[in-house]
């Protein structure tokens, strides 16, 4: 069974196969995740309220396009000391440096903080459209705090200022296996695979009755 994501970023695409294979054990191997590259209208803003809607969006543009089950990711980093920001602007600041120069740019800010206000989230929506009238969204977050250094060379985007409640790494450096088991992604499409989690097993249990 063929599902599309709509994305443009192959790490994500990397990150949400691996979330279903936990999710969905074997049955994820009757899964086929395929990234679609299309232009979608975002709302800007760093409102929290935002990731809902451009996830909504960014599915529903796939469903249209595609005819069939699309998801659609909206993600971002939110400090609310700096009320929320980034936030829904998450891919938008500071857009014409490296991540490499991003991160260190945030970070040197961060460390003019005091620790209480370093506290970050990650916030992750998720849509899937079934169809044309059938849609639902689920969200995950990542509670940790910013690292006044950016350390670790695996994952992407804000991973190397990045550490998560409970550890002492940041997610670049604790790399993809941890983060796949904790990070607000994770939390959303594993909500997202239980909830399409029958659906697949009947149409691969109609494929096995047709003999395909
Ligand atoms: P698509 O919209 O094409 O899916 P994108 O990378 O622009 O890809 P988002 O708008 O959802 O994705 O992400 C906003 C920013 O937040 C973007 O710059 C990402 O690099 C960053 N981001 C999202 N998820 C992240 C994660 O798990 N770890 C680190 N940074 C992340």
């Amino acid at each position: 069974m063929r599902i599309y994501l709509v994305t443009g970023n192959r790490h994500k695409l990397e990150e949400v196969k691996e979330i279903a294979k936990i999710t969905l054990g074997k049955l994820a191997e009757k899964l086929e995740i395929e990234a679609l590259n299309l232009e979608v209208e975002e709302k800007p803003g760093h409102s929290i309220e935002v990731f809902f809607l451009n996830s909504y969006l960014k599915a529903k543009a796939g469903f249209e396009k595609t005819g069939s089950i699309t998801l659609g990711d909206d993600s971002g980093l939110v400090i609310p000391a700096l009320e929320n920001f980034p936030g829904g602007l998450s891919s938008r600041i500071l857009k014409e440096l490296s991540w490499e120069k991003r991160n260190e740019a945030i970070s040197a800010m961060v460390a003019k903080l005091p620790q209480h206000l370093r506290k970050a989230f990650f916030h992750c929506s998720a849509t899937v459209f079934i169809s044309k009238s059938e849609f639902a969204t689920f969200s995950g977050r990542l509670y940790g705090i910013l690292s006044p250094q950016p350390k670790g060379d695996k994952g992407f985007g804000y991973d190397p200022i990045f550490i998560p409640e409970g550890y002492e790494e940041t997610l670049a450096q604790l790399g993809p296996e941890v983060k796949n088991a904790i990070s607000h992604r994770s939390r959303a499409f594993q909500s997202l695979f239980e909830y399409l989690k029958p659906l697949i097993e009947c149409e691969s249990r109609e494929i096995s009755q047709r003999g395909d």
